[in-house]
């Protein structure tokens, strides 16, 4: 079936390390020779002393003061080390292949072969070096035979040395272009430009401050060979961000993480789970994973026009990831990461673009992916965000109709299945809670009309405070009866047996594997108490704190509602 959809040139391949003797008739069979995977450009030897060398970290001696204005200016415009990064080589070697023993013996089938394909970069105001850093990486690995081009696309930079310069510099890459898009409008509509243009038949994506190991291209064209309805993406490993120092793959087996999400629609990354982990055979295997970081990945052109390319109205930055990863499992398709293919990213805390009206983009692409991918779970997101809910409620997400169109169109499942077959470990909070407020879930005391303070993230057991209007975090009474924060989903309040302390505590009940704590057990009686059977107290608010007494059922400081 997927054949005549994706149109990719060459039929079914093989699994890329079975034996000779299974090829087509047309071709004599045989894996590809060294010489064959040759890449575009040898890489000029290097001085193991040189600064970075072999992926190492970069030191500096004692900065001059102009040498220290340098540094803060590089770390302010692109919040990562640009003044060492400067100072590294631009074809730096990253030392010996230590990927696992599986990896180096992978072969590769060359008749039928691998597809070819064209590498897009996008970028806004990148720096010199870590822009070009990434297409040497590219140019020094990637076999010449199956590197189309390679597509530089310019979200609107309006730094200098990403003009003429650039334009110039590249000329004597040959197989790299420049493509331009006047207006600033994010990553979304940049890869997308990219992509039309492309020419060859897998589109590989990176971002502009990657480093690719050896032998990282081939696993993914194989992968997509062998299945055309797969979106894969490298082991992405970490470059730091203050001293550039290359995160060296371990030759352990499922030594890797996997993409996940949580109810704020943030990626995160999780430990395989064991059921994965039994799955694969060997280290070649590709690992199933519920999302995809979303930067760094290959797809078939074909297959990524069926399946809906990007939301086109997603700005600037963020959520795309997401969008892509819900749809591409519920629409019959399957994410990967392939640990053979290993690929650094300058991984950083903030971003260093602005962003108009800033987090309002990021809030607006979440609700749009939330409104088209994830049928009610939209109100777990909206109850954890409260510029989701309201940028719902004003119906200032634009309009989604195309994208529902396409959901139709291609038969996609429901967010239930995805929930249960792609990601069954994942915690599902409540619909619908089992109490929850009209307006807002501020969890308000009667008696002495204040409203339940937390400080979220708290780790250390503290006491709880009790503020007057207006203040205080959304809570919901869930159906397996914990007071959750509904912020994120994670933190629920927890009584301490035998102490007045009552703390929030991560919650004990996380996915289908865990159970809720005794301690984090609260009836609701019908006297809006809260009671946790295990103390055999009640949540009470006291002169500006919320401790555990003695339940009394007429006492007013101790009912709570949900309002
Ligand atoms: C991660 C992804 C990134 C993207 C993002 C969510 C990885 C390693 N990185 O964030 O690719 O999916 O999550 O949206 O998976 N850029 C533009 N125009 C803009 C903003 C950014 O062209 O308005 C470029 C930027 O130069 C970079 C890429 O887009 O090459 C991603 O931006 P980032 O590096 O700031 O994002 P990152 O890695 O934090
Ligand atoms: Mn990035």
């Amino acid at each position: 079936m997927w054949a005549s959809v994706l149109n990719l040139r060459r039929p079914a391949h093989p699994p890329a390390v079975t034996l000779p003797g299974s090829s087509g008739p047309s071709c004599p069979p045989g894996f590809y020779t060294k010489e064959e995977l040759k890449p575009h450009l040898q890489r000029p030897p290097q001085d193991p002393r040189a600064p970075g060398a072999n992926g190492k970290a970069f030191f500096s001696h004692k900065l001059t003061p102009e040498e220290h204005y340098e540094k803060i200016l590089g770390y302010s415009k692109n919040k990562f080390n640009q003044f060492a990064s400067d100072r590294i080589s631009l074809h730096r070697d990253l030392g010996e292949d230590t990927r696992h023993p599986d990896c180096l013996k992978q072969k590769f089938w060359c008749c039928p072969g691998l597809p070819t394909t064209s590498v897009i970069i996008v970028f806004h105001n990148e720096a010199w070096s870590t822009l070009l850093r990434t297409v040497y990486s590219v140019l020094h690995t990637a076999p010449a035979a199956l590197l189309t081009e390679i597509l530089l696309v310019d979200d609107a930079s309006t730094d200098d040395h990403l003009k003429t310069r650039l334009d110039e510099y590249v000329k004597r890459l040959k197989i790299v272009r420049v493509l331009r898009q006047r207006e600033r409008k994010g990553l979304v509509a940049v890869r997308l430009l990219g992509a039309q243009a492309a020419r060859g038949e897998v589109l590989t994506f990176l971002d502009s401050h990657c480093e690719c190991f050896p032998g990282w291209l081939e696993p993914l064209l194989a992968r997509l060979a062998e299945q055309p309805t797969a979106v894969v993406s490298p082991d992405i490993v970490n470059i730091d961000k203050d001293n550039l120092k290359f995160s060296k793959p371990r030759p352990a087996m499922n030594y890797h993480n996997r993409g996940s999400f949580d109810w704020v629609l943030t990626f995160g990354w999780e430990p395989i789970p064991s059921e994965e982990k039994k799955r694969r055979k060997n280290e070649t295997y590709p690992i199933r994973t519920p999302t995809i970081a979303g930067g760094l990945f290959s797809v078939s052109k074909s297959y990524f026009e069926h399946i809906g390319t990007y939301d086109d109205q997603m700005e600037f930055w963020g959520g795309e990831n997401l969008e892509m990863s819900f749809r591409v499992w519920q629409c019959g398709g399957q994410l990967e990461i392939i640990p053979c293919s290993v690929v650094g990213h300058i991984f950083r805390k903030k971003s260093p673009h602005t962003f108009p009206a800033s987090s309002f983009v990021i809030i607006r692409n979440l609700v749009r992916l939330a409104e088209v991918w994830m049928d009610d779970y939209k109100w777990v997101y909206y109850r954890t965000t409260r510029r989701a809910a309201s940028i719902f409620k004003a119906n200032s997400f634009g309009d989604v109709t195309e994208r529902r169109k396409l959901r139709e169109r291609l038969k996609c499942r429901n967010f239930s299945w995805y929930l249960e077959n792609i990601y069954p470990e994942a915690y599902v909070p409540d619909i619908r809670p089992r109490e929850q407020g009209k307006v807002s879930y501020f969890l308000k005391n009667i008696g002495w009309k204040c409203f339940l303070d937390v400080k979220t993230k708290q780790l250390e057991p503290d006491m709880l405070k009790c503020y007057s209007e207006g203040e205080g975090q959304y809570f919901e009474y869930t159906s397996k009866q914990e007071v959750r924060l509904s912020v994120d989903n994670k933190w629920c309040l927890h009584a301490n047996p035998g102490k007045a302390l009552v703390s929030l505590e991560l919650c004990r009940l996380e996915g289908k594997a865990t159970m809720v704590a005794p301690e984090q057990v609260w009836i609701l009686t019908q006297t809006n108490h809260l009671k946790n059977p295990l103390s055999d107290n009640c949540l009470t608010a006291s002169e500006g704190y919320v401790i555990m007494t003695k339940c009394k059922p007429t006492i007013l400081n101790q009912s709570w509602i949900f309002i």
